[in-house]
């Protein structure tokens, strides 16, 4: 599934690749007169540069009109793109071939650049530079294996150095799907790899050609006529008469029984002093592109550590960011998705226990599910069947409860029953009390409720990520004797939560670099979209604040005159240590239930008081957003 634009741009980049190389083939075999395994050269790098290897097949190579490809591809120019074709086509096939198995072997990436500089070399070595060199020259394989190492490994040292950074720094980039080889990115990474690494070796292949140490481009017609540029030259000068294709052709042929000596005699004239320079250059920009790159990204993850995650943007990933760190940050996969749910579905509804032997049974099952915040705004939440919040879970004090978890998120997951008293093992920290659920696995929680109040649940296995993502709902213990002096005429409890979300993507909105939220929702619904609560003058209010956000303290302010504070925590407070107040900061996990009476008619906000948290995205929508809810009040 295409899940970013880049991903349509991908699309598009591929067609057009497979269009230009079905085309370069096609004319490479039915119209070029090319050896073969230049004609390979063009047709593998035209599949890993698509539209620019077309290009260049168009603009250096294809024989413009019959009889005059000796001309053509005489310029210097045109010879350094020949030669750096066969050095870019036998290295990047070894590179991308590489890259592919020891991403899917899931080898950190330091090892994977030298694995791929290995394979890139030798493929280069021995099947295009030495078997170019053999249809050239003759003479056995092995000879001309020994006479190609020293322009592979230029040629080849320069590719890398070019080719490696954008390795490096696109793979494990903020898109790290580029990582995997069953992704569209990942190919668009090679691609684009394979072009820097032709930029920076084509400067060498060009002094190589001038220096005759490699062969450019070259002539070789049906029927035994042969040549390059050099034998053409050569012959030029012998008969005072240029382009004579078919002349000089037959030479190369006869000799090709296994004499060393070529018929056109390729005898380099570079000294010793220049092939050392250029070749320690070469060496130096190697090791300057596998080796820099450690200096900014964490070139000790492979692609199974990272698992394809995309970073939110801003975050700071050095080259010490743990893998784990990674992907606790990472946007939910869309992919993941199970179901839609618009502005008709509510969260945090009532769920009805069944009774089995006397003890109230609740299930909850997590999911990955698009949830819908504001119109025409969603977030790709974790959720407990399906809302967010999760469901209401109410019963009575001295209730048996039993609770089964059945987990179908992508990865592991536990429940906590934030503030109750319960026996150790139904406690829920993942790896301390118990295991992680594992996707597809269930968890029975089972206790006596001994307290009663206003309690939260909420997951506890990476829950800087999953509790971020909308895996909390209210738990409210109704008490055993009721108590009328903390009941209201209306009871609404207000879950608090902040959201990350960009370009299409929800990310764990935490307080940390490039973490910070942009959406904040009451119940899972951002203002304009939070409920209204409809009430008469003269008539109460209990508002049970939750502090089910996962890294944000919320002071929450209600208008009208101050509220009463019968309850902290769960715990109701002596009516002697009641209090008024109209603002209190529901730090994570606290609980506030406070008693507002309605004293005027209108319309009276309850919100969050800090101003960013009553935005949608920085923008306020009909006088703000975010963390506002209205409490509506018709007189008598
Ligand atoms: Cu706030």
């Amino acid at each position: 599934m295409l899940i970013q634009p880049i991903d349509y741009f991908l699309v598009i980049w591929f067609v057009l690749a497979a269009v230009s190389t079905a085309y370069v083939a096609w004319d490479q075999y039915r119209n070029n007169p090319e050896p073969t395994v230049m004609k390979w050269g063009f047709i593998l790098v035209t599949v890993y540069t698509g539209p620019l290897g077309l290009l260049l097949y168009v603009l250096a190579d294809k024989e413009p009109r019959p009889g005059e490809h000796e001309r053509f591809i005489e310029p210097v120019w045109k010879q350094g793109v020949g030669s750096t074709i066969h050095c870019v086509a036998g290295d990047a096939t070894g590179i991308i071939l590489a890259a592919a198995i020891t991403a899917t072997l899931g080898l950190p990436m330091w090892i994977d650049l030298i694995v791929e500089y290995g394979t890139g070399f030798t493929f280069g070595l021995l099947i295009f530079q030495s078997l170019f060199m053999k249809s050239m020259m003759g003479g056995t394989y092995w000879q001309n294996v020994r006479k190609t190492v020293l322009p592979e490994f230029i040629s080849m040292n320069f590719m890398m150095a070019g080719m490696a950074p954008v390795m490096c720094f696109l793979m494990m980039g903020r898109d790290m799907r580029a990582m995997e080889p069953t992704e569209l990115l990942f190919w668009g990474v090679m691609s684009l790899g394979v072009m820097a690494g032709f930029a920076t070796a084509y400067p060498a292949n060009v002094w190589m050609v001038l220096r005759r140490l490699k062969h450019g481009l070259m002539t070789d017609r049906r029927g035994g006529s042969r040549s390059d540029v050099d034998a053409q030259k050569q012959s030029s000068h012998e008969s005072g008469e240029r382009g004579a294709h078919e002349r000089h052709g037959k030479r190369t042929r006869e000799q090709g029984g296994g004499a060393t000596a070529g018929g056109h005699h390729m005898e380099s004239d570079a000294t010793s002093a220049q092939l050392a320079a250029v070749g320690s250059v070469s060496f130096l920009a190697l090791v300057l592109g596998m080796v820099a790159p450690a200096n900014w990204v964490n070139l000790h993850l492979s692609a199974r550590d990272v698992g394809g995650a995309i970073m939110p943007p801003g975050m700071i990933m050095d080259r010490d960011t743990p893998a784990e760190a990674m992907r606790d940050m990472a946007a939910v996969d869309p992919r993941d998705v199970v179901a839609t749910y618009g502005l008709d579905i509510h969260g945090g509804r009532a769920l009805a226990p069944r009774i089995e032997d006397g003890v109230k049974v609740f299930d909850l099952e997590t999911a990955v599910i698009r949830w819908t915040i504001l119109p025409g705004v969603t977030v790709d939440a974790y959720g407990f069947n399906s809302q967010v919040p999760g469901p209401q879970l109410r019963f009575r004090q001295g209730d048996r409860v039993r609770i089964n978890v059945t987990n179908r998120l992508p990865e592991s997951t536990t429940v906590h029953w934030h503030g109750l008293i319960l026996p150790n093992v139904m406690d829920g920290p993942a790896h301390i009390t118990q295991e992680p659920i594992e996707n597809g696995a269930v968890y029975h929680y089972e206790f006596t409720a001994v307290q009663s109040g206003t309690y939260l649940y909420h997951s506890h296995d990476h829950v800087d990520r999953q509790q971020a993502l909308g895996l909390y709902g209210a738990m409210i213990i109704d008490p055993a004797e009721t108590d009328p002096s903390i009941e209201a005429d209306h009871d609404y409890p207000v879950l608090l939560q902040e959201w990350l979300l960009r370009e299409g993507l929800t990310y764990p909105a935490m307080p940390m670099d490039g973490a910070m939220p942009n959406y904040f929702t009451i119940n899972g619904r951002a203002y304009p979209a939070t409920d209204t609560v409809r009430m008469r003058v003269g008539e109460t209010l209990k508002i049970r604040f939750i502090g089910s956000s996962n890294g944000f303290i919320h002071p929450m302010h209600i208008h009208g005159g101050p509220f009463e504070v019968v309850a902290v925590d769960g715990i109701t407070l002596q009516p002697s240590t009641r209090y008024q107040a109209d603002t209190v900061n529901v730090g994570p996990g606290q609980r506030y239930d406070v008693i507002w009476t309605a004293r005027e008619p209108g319309k009276w906000l309850i919100h969050c008081h800090i101003g960013h948290h009553t935005t949608n995205n920085n923008v306020e929508m009909q006088g703000g957003g975010g963390l506002m809810m209205l409490i509506e009040v018709g007189s008598v």
